[in-house]
């Protein structure tokens, strides 16, 4: 790449995976598959390179190039990925590298697919990156700039499945490893104490259970999402009214793969849910979206970032959609001024009881978590089974 194409490309349009502290930081302790993707010629090996340089202590770069797949629009031979897949899945089982950076054109959604189930499986957050080149769509000038001296006809082939934004199945905020760990333990110690709570073995018919029986709520939310997330927007690909343009948003742009820090400051439990209330910083709201409280109440007013929240399970049967939803329900109660009884100090807060198996725990100190803003690209309905059973990690309920 030229001199003047390499700065074309990096001034004014660095992401915050390369230029950001905080984000710099936070990558260097988590699991990341970072797929770029764009046409041949457009920059991808340059900003992959660059990415690369930045963590180089812990990364791994992955291209088509390295392993002659030329890209074309014909349907990818059975054999010719096998080897670069082979790369890829002993860096991810060896944990060889925690940023795995993939170079090539993904321009196929098949092959993409099974990337975003390979991140599934060994637990990856995905980013996907396009360089910014002002040539990146120009074909005439992709023309002279690829290697693999792909015609003009051939480029232009590919162009239609790489110049549409690739839409998430949900835009968020995704908990990185070590504080998922963290959480997902503190949730554990929850609702293994709340389990065996007096009070709440009082209550328990709202749960269809005998009043004093035991009820296990760890079996009882027997699903969780497979990785933690805060959700800010809903797409389903594109589908959902609002998301392509959400996806457009410039605070959108700007944010995708920087880091935050969440602040979570009560957990909560309903007949349906486990959840974890998030309080959004100024910053953090630029990118929660305007009717996210109103495309589940549409009757209610609510404060904007009311419903920001992390699944931490749900009932057999019941949607992660809900858990928001519960957590409005809370809110709407907390406004009207009813009643709660306050039950005294459990897990390191103020446990209260609300209304129809609605219990509160306000955390005397907030839980600081540290997340990557990216999307969710994977099949709906990835869940994996509550790490529950006997043996906590912690012995009781840890607040970070
Ligand atoms: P959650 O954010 O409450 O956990 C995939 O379904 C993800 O998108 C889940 O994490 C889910 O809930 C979230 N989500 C948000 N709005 C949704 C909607 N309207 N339909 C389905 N899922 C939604």
């Amino acid at each position: 790449m030229s001199t003047q194409a390499a700065k074309d490309h990096t001034e004014g349009h660095k992401i915050p995976l390369l230029v950001d502290d905080h984000t710099v930081t936070t990558v260097r302790e988590s699991k990341i598959l970072v797929i770029l993707r764009g046409l041949p010629g457009s920059g991808k090996t340059s900003l992959a390179k660059e990415i690369e340089q930045k963590f180089k202590d812990n990364s791994r770069l992955i291209s088509a190039d390295n392993h002659n797949i030329k890209p074309t629009i014909r349907p990818s031979d059975e054999g010719e990925y096998s080897k670069m897949d082979e790369e890829l899945n002993t860096c991810c089982e060896r944990r060889e590298a925690n940023l795995v950076i993939l170079d090539d054109t993904h321009h196929d959604q098949e092959r993409l697919n099974g990337l975003f189930d390979l991140a599934n499986k060994y637990h990856f957050t995905v980013l996907i990156l396009e360089p910014k080149t002002p040539w990146r769509l120009d074909c005439g000038q992709l023309k002279d700039r690829n290697h693999w001296k792909l015609s003009l006809e051939e480029l232009k082939n590919l162009r239609p499945t790489l110049e549409k934004e690739l839409v998430p199945l949900y835009f968020g905020w995704f908990v990185m490893k070590r504080d998922e760990d963290t959480l997902r333990k503190t949730s554990h110690d929850f609702l293994e104490q709340l389990s065996n709570f007096k009070p709440f073995r009082k209550r328990l018919q709202e749960y269809g259970y005998e009043d004093k029986h035991k009820l296990d709520l760890l079996k009882y939310f027997g699903k969780t999402p497979n990785i933690l997330h805060c959700t800010t927007k809903y797409c389903d690909y594109g589908k959902v009214a609002g998301s392509e343009e959400y996806a457009k948003m410039e605070a959108v742009k700007k944010g995708y793969s920087k880091a935050y820090i969440l602040h979570i400051t009560a957990l909560f439990v309903t007949p349906r849910t486990a959840g974890a209330r998030v309080e959004l910083t100024e910053e953090q709201l630029t990118l929660w979206p305007q009717d996210a409280e109103k495309e589940v109440m549409p009757k209610d007013t609510f404060p904007k970032g009311s419903r920001a929240h992390i699944t931490l399970g749900t009932a057999a049967d019941v949607q992660d959609v809900q858990t928001g939803i519960d957590l409005l329900e809370f809110i709407k109660l907390q406004q009207s001024g009813g009643e709660k009884e306050d039950l005294g100090e459990i897990c390191g807060g103020k446990i209260y009881y609300y209304e129809n198996g609605m219990w509160m725990l306000n955390l005397s100190r907030k839980i600081e978590v540290k997340t990557i803003f990216s999307g969710y690209y994977g099949k709906a309905g990835v869940t994996a089974p509550q790490r529950g059973g006997k043996k906590a990690l912690l012995p009781t309920c840890e607040i970070m």
